[in-house]
């Protein structure tokens, strides 16, 4: 076993013990009640699920074990010639529960460049897809083409003892994270670059072999992808992508099952294919308007219009966020850096200012603030990356590493099948009209 192996193993044992003497002493606690209208409204703020890897606060955003964005910036180790943290370091903090070193970034990256081949026939099935298929569809076709080489489910045909499942998953999770930045660079240059691929370098860090594998050699950009990389990994468990890779493995699917299932989640306009969904909004705006750079007048009309079609503005608006995403902040503090002249990026700044007040007062979008999505896309456009439509395929390759690590804890905790009550309206009927006899 690699020595992160064990270290995980390590880890774990001591959180089982924790977590059985909270059972035993505390089970039986009642953390909050559960209202109907959560029951009827997508069960909104219902605390339902343990994930040990991240923890979003409303008013301050999310913490990766304890640690928010600007202190991971500080604190992961860098490329030796970077700025920016390199996602392999957040993916030991979300497995491990420390920061790593130096040396443990490296281990990492080295064991990912030894597992990112890709087997052809995976390529033969991007290639079966019309060149027109969505990006997205294409990514998880090809998931579930890697599934033939899951160690879980061969291991688990052969019968293993449940307490070892932990242990194929933790290897199907890290060769699945390697391949990933293959698959999608594969994708991207079948569908936009005529099929002119480009090998790996196994020298290159995960991001930045990334960034070469799409066509992108310009090293601002490679800084861009460590960020990016590090920023959409994880948003605690709740969210569709992590909720449905979490809810999946819990049948015991293995991690590329399970892993295809939140990437079908992503693939939604209201989660992360929001990303594109932004940059259609801009272009479509500029587009009507007929300029680079809307003026705030122009930006607010627009948005009131977008209203008034009944739809929604992408990129504002959160489920559990109340204020503006410290995962827009990153990313704008990036693009004042590196190029805060582009026009499209001066128009995102600008929404940002003017968006707001105009969705609070509809009165009833409960956040008016940017998330993740409204920035990301005029980052990727700045450098060439114009394809708004692979975007998703960019955060699903980052939310591997949140997704997966914690589907790690998931199996080392020995964690049940989830199984939720569900009721009908006839149920509630019944239950309203009990307890109006007994007040
Ligand atoms: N533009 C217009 N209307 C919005 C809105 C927005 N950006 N955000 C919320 N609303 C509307 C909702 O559609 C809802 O309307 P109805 O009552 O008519 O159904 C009402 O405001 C209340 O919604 P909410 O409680 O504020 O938001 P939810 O928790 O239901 O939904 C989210 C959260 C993100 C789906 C929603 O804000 C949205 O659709 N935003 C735009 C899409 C987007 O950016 N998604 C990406 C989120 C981040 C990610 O997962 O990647």
């Amino acid at each position: 076993m690699g020595y992160l192996k064990d270290l995980f193993k390590e880890k774990a044992d001591l959180q089982a013990k924790e977590i059985k003497a909270i059972i035993e002493q505390h089970g039986n606690k009642k953390i909050e009640e559960v209202t109907l209208s959560q029951v009827y409204q997508g069960m909104r703020g219902i605390t339902g699920l343990v994930t040990e890897t991240s923890l979003l606060d409303s008013n301050e955003g999310i913490r990766f074990r304890g640690y928010s964005i600007p202190e991971l910036r500080e604190r992961l180790s860098k490329a030796h010639d970077g700025n920016e943290p390199l996602p392999e370091g957040l993916f030991y903090l979300m497995l491990i529960g420390e920061i790593p070193s130096a040396e443990d970034v490296d281990h990492i990256s080295a064991t990912w460049a030894r597992r990112s081949h890709v087997p052809n026939y995976v390529f033969d099935v991007i290639e079966s897809f019309p060149v027109s298929a969505h990006p997205m569809t294409q990514f998880t076709a090809a998931i579930l083409a890697l599934q033939t080489e899951s160690k879980f489910a061969k291991a688990y045909n052969e019968g293993i003892n449940k307490k070892e499942h932990w242990a194929y998953v933790y290897e199907d999770t890290m060769t699945l994270i390697a391949r990933l930045p293959r698959v999608a660079a594969y994708i991207y240059r079948r569908k936009y670059k005529n099929g002119e691929h480009i090998q790996p370098d196994g020298m290159l860090d995960w991001a930045s072999n990334f960034a070469h594998m799409l066509g992108f050699e310009d090293e601002s950009f490679k800084e861009l992808m460590r960020l990016y990389l590090t920023i959409h990994a994880d948003h605690e468990g709740g969210n569709v992508s992590a909720h449905a890779t979490h809810l999946v493995g819990s049948a015991l699917s293995d991690p590329y099952l399970s892993f295809a299932a939140g990437m079908t989640g992503l693939a939604g306009p209201l989660h992360g294919l929001a990303n594109q969904e932004v940059i259609r909004w801009i272009e479509e705006m500029c587009k009507e308007l007929n300029s680079d750079e809307p003026s705030k007048e122009q930006i607010a009309e627009y948005i009131n219009k977008t209203l008034k079609e009944g739809k929604v503005v992408p990129g504002y608006g959160h489920a559990v966020l109340r204020k503006t995403d410290p995962r827009f902040i990153a990313q704008m503090e990036f693009a004042k850096r590196h190029c805060p002249e582009n026009a499209m990026i001066k128009t995102v700044w600008n929404i940002y200012e003017v968006a707001p007040p105009i969705l609070e007062n509809t009165g009833k979008i409960k956040n008016p603030w940017p998330n993740v999505d409204a920035h990301s896309g005029a980052l990727l456009k700045n450098y060439g990356l114009v394809e708004e439509d692979f975007y998703t395929v960019m955060f699903g390759v980052s939310r591997a590493l949140g997704v997966l690590a914690s589907l790690c804890w998931d199996r080392v905790l020995g964690f049940p099948i989830e199984r939720p009550k569900s009721i009908t309206t006839e149920w509630v009927k019944k239950f309203i009209k009990q307890s109006e006899t007994v007040s």
